[in-house]
């Protein structure tokens, strides 16, 4: 049976770069933050097999940002996450987790520090703006808070490096990992950082203004030729292997930093200003009682996983399973899942409720990548 298509309109909205996307033949798409996001190009396998070998540009305009501007910018950005940000500087990037007054997560998105007055927040899949106006506007802060028009353009792989010195020139080759640079292209001052979801190595082209996307794309492809470069996308495959977590499939706002693994982002002590401190400092003491775990699922490949698949141990519900993908590499079936701590020492064989049926999923040490 052929998959349903998207009916394109106005909600669902396009990119800088879907002209380019779709001249590249993208297969399918997801939607992210009410934004087109590809999935695939060739086939999600041989996608894999090309971003660990060559290089990739991916259309990752759907990572909105949001952004503060002004004198308290630096102080609601504390508000917002349990990481503590006063060792940060301008040129750093953090993966911060974003927590509400109860520590739910509600986002797990990169903070890029412009000027001590003037942040980016480059956010997962939920609507954080509404939050983050709100927070603003509660406490009278003198801040601006709202969404530019600036859309991520993401290098991956490893011929990334020579890639972007071909376009932006060699200083590129210096920007060390979470830090940014502003680089020049046709006239215009781009942010670009060494980040990106993949554990391939790679950049992140902040473009600003969608008029400017087009070129740069043809820019990257023009200058790529000889590297085999090709349109790309986050790879469901690569990022299970890495362990790299997806906002609204592997956890929600049910869940505190500490159950993703995100408890070495968080200085719940230190980070004054915090609005979900006080529920983090209780959780931070005990401990959490659930908790992200890499499992193996035994067998041929199963299905993607579209909804959260029970994990039991002898019968009893001991966690979910968010992610599967048939590693061609580890030659198992990776996956991402929610574990009780009763249960999830690595080495624990649990079974996996799977809409094939049931099947055995050992409990990793850790991520393949
Ligand atoms: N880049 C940018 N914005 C983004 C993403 C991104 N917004 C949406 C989504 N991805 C947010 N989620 C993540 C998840 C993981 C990482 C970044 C954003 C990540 N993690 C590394 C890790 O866990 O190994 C490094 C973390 C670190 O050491 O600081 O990169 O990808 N712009």
């Amino acid at each position: 049976m052929a998959a349903p298509l998207l009916s394109p309109s106005n909600r669902l909205r396009r990119t800088p770069f879907s002209e380019g996307v779709e001249a590249a033949g993208v297969k399918a798409y997801s939607v992210y933050n009410r934004m087109l996001l590809p999935t695939v190009f060739r086939s999600v396998e041989e996608d894999y097999r090309h971003l660990k070998e060559a290089v990739q540009v991916w259309d990752v305009s759907c990572e909105r940002q949001v952004e503060l501007r002004g004198p308290d910018a630096a102080r609601l950005m504390q508000m917002l996450t349990p990481r503590d940000l006063r060792g940060m500087t301008p040129g750093q990037c953090y993966y911060v987790p974003i927590v509400d007054e109860t520590g739910g997560m509600l986002n797990d998105p990169v903070a890029v520090k412009l000027a001590e007055d003037r942040w980016w927040i480059s956010i997962a899949d939920s609507d954080l703006l509404y939050w983050v106006k709100a927070t603003a506007l509660g406490w009278r802060l003198d801040v601006l808070v709202d969404e530019p028009d600036v859309s991520p353009l993401a290098v991956q792989g490893p011929k990334a490096d020579e890639l972007m010195a071909r376009v932006f020139g060699d200083g590129v080759r210096d920007i060390r990992f979470f830090r940014f640079g502003v680089f020049d292209f046709q006239g215009r001052d781009m942010v670009i950082a060494r980040s990106g979801y993949s554990k391939q190595g790679g950049f992140e082209i902040y473009v600003e203004g969608g008029d400017i996307g087009m070129p740069l794309w043809n820019a990257l492809m023009e200058a790529g030729k000889t590297l085999d470069v090709r349109a790309g996308c986050p790879n469901a495959i690569e990022r299970i292997e890495a362990g790299l977590l997806s906002y609204g499939n592997d956890m929600t706002d049910d869940n505190t930093p500490h159950e993703c693994g995100l408890g070495k982002f968080c200085d719940t002590h230190t980070a004054i200003g915090c609005i979900g401190r006080d529920a983090l400092l209780r959780v931070a003491k005990e401990g959490p009682l659930q908790q992200i775990r890499p499992l193996a699922i035994e067998g041929p490949a199963v299905p993607r996983c579209d909804r959260w698949w029970p994990l039991r141990a002898n019968g009893t519900p001991v966690g979910r399973v968010s992610s599967t993908a048939w590693s061609p590499d580890f030659g198992t079936n990776v996956a991402i899942g929610m574990v009780r701590m009763t249960h999830w020492d690595p080495g624990t064989l649990l079974e996996v409720e799977t809409p094939e049926g049931p099947r055995q999923a050992n409990v990793r040490e850790s991520f393949w990548l």
